[in-house]
């Protein structure tokens, strides 16, 4: 039986439910700054996120939803700028506090500081986010918490690919039976389990009807005391919300199985 040593976090939909009100609405900021008339509602967003990153979901809008838009200039230099004017919106944003992280988060990354295991992030969105969101939401020193925050441009291919967990446990020098995956969508999990990780779910609004095969659990969230999870898929062995001892429990039947 190998033991368990690292937890690696998924962030968008994971830690935070950060897509809705968070990066669609920065998207859309930064297209009316360009003097764009592109919005994104919640539904199409819904659409759009098939695809993981901002400058390959923006190119993934043009080529399915707005095939008539004609640029005379750079599309790649448009993409890129756009994107740019995105992150300052989008970090604007969580420094104002406005996502906080989902129930249950803190209480289990702190639980396992305590207990001594090492902590990652794996993620397709761009650095700056990560930091800022794990500044202003979790702690301010938080990002020296994480041994690694892999994210973004750093691998060739982002999630579905499993390069970014790859990439996280190679720098850590960890095998992937050591470590354990949490993620909120089928990309997520394609790329988690894609690296061999046992993987925990929790949805969110947008991929609550996701295919999530080889899950080691799906929970509608991480739960806290008082304030328990329902099972989607799998089982919780007895607990109402998770914890350090339910994540150990359920690396270990991932093995077994
Ligand atoms: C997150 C994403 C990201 C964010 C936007 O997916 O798909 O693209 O929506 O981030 P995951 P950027 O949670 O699977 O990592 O605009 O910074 O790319
Ligand atoms: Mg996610």
């Amino acid at each position: 039986m190998t033991v368990l040593q690292a937890l690696l976090f998924d962030v968008d939909g994971t830690l935070a439910d950060t897509e809705r009100d968070g990066h669609r609405p920065a998207f859309n900021h930064a297209f009316a700054d360009a003097g764009l008339d592109w919005d994104w509602s919640p539904e199409l967003y819904g659409e759009l996120l098939a695809v993981t990153g901002g400058k390959e979901r923006i190119r993934f809008y043009l080529d399915k939803y707005n095939r008539g838009f004609r640029y005379d200039g750079d599309l790649d230099a448009l993409i890129a700028s756009l994107h740019k004017a995105k992150t300052v919106h989008y970090t604007r944003m969580l420094a104002e506090g406005a996502i906080p992280l989902r129930p249950g988060v803190r209480r289990l990354i702190l639980e396992a500081r305590a207990a001594g295991l090492r902590l990652a992030v794996a993620t397709t969105t761009t650095p700056e986010n990560v930091t800022a969101l794990l500044k202003h939401a979790l702690h301010p020193e938080s990002t020296a918490w994480f041994e690694v925050i892999a994210a973004g441009d750093v691998v060739p291919a982002k999630k579905p690919d499993p390069a970014i967990y790859r990439y996280a446990m190679e720098k850590m020098g960890l095998d992937p039976l050591q470590c354990i995956a949490f993620e909120d969508s089928h990309n997520g999990i394609l790329a988690s389990r894609g690296a061999g990780l046992a993987t925990i779910i929790a949805v969110n609004g947008y991929t609550q009807d996701d295919d999530f095969e080889g899950a080691a659990i799906v929970l509608d969230h991480w739960g806290e005391p008082g304030q328990p999870f329902t099972v989607r898929q799998g089982d919780a062995l007895g607990h109402d919300h998770l914890t350090l001892d339910l994540v150990r429990k359920l690396h270990a039947v991932g093995q077994d199985s």
